[in-house]
């Protein structure tokens, strides 16, 4: 496959917007915790790297990526929350329920960002092997934490 390879943190920052005084929420699935706590890092890292004040940054945790979309409401319905990110990991062949997760978590946190006029980012890792997920995660896909975070801020400077 011709993206086989593509590190998907590679991005450009000269045209960033300035973040310094925006607040940001990060949504955290547990399950699969071991990658999603360094997807969180990798967003959370990113934000700081581009001008984000760490108490300005909401990290809460949901108990699995179903939830993601309840917390991002949580957090987006708030009037001085700016973005929020919704970080998961979901393994096909770990579960039938990955279908249904998928989809819904990816029609929820569209009708929170509509709903709230807010970024309300999709940072879902769906694959289907653990060594996958990994691979965009700490691996040679990048950190898809580092994405999202990223989305965050060009959908705040747009
Ligand atoms: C139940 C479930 C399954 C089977 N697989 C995953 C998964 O791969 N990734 C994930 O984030 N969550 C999974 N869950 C948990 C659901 O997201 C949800 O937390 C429960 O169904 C409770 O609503």
């Amino acid at each position: 496959m011709a993206t086989a390879l593509q590190n998907l943190s590679d991005y450009d920052a000269s045209n960033f917007t300035d973040i310094s005084e925006k607040r940001f929420g990060l949504v955290v699935a547990e399950w699969n915790r071991e990658i999603t706590d360094v997807l969180s890092a990798g967003a959370y890292d990113t934000l700081l790297k581009h001008g984000a004040k760490a108490e300005n940054i909401y990290r809460n945790t949901v108990p699995g990526s179903f939830e993601l979309t309840l917390g991002a409401q949580f957090l987006a319905q708030h009037d001085e929350m700016d973005a929020v990110i919704c970080l998961g990991v979901v393994i096909r062949g770990e579960t039938k329920h990955d279908d249904y997760i998928c989809h819904a978590v990816a029609q929820g946190i569209t009708q929170v960002g509509l709903k709230f006029n807010k970024p309300v980012i999709f940072g879902l890792v769906t694959t289907n092997t653990l060594e996958q997920a990994w691979d965009r995660a700490s691996g040679k896909h990048g950190n898809k934490g580092v994405e999202a975070a990223v989305a965050a801020i060009q959908m705040l400077g747009f």
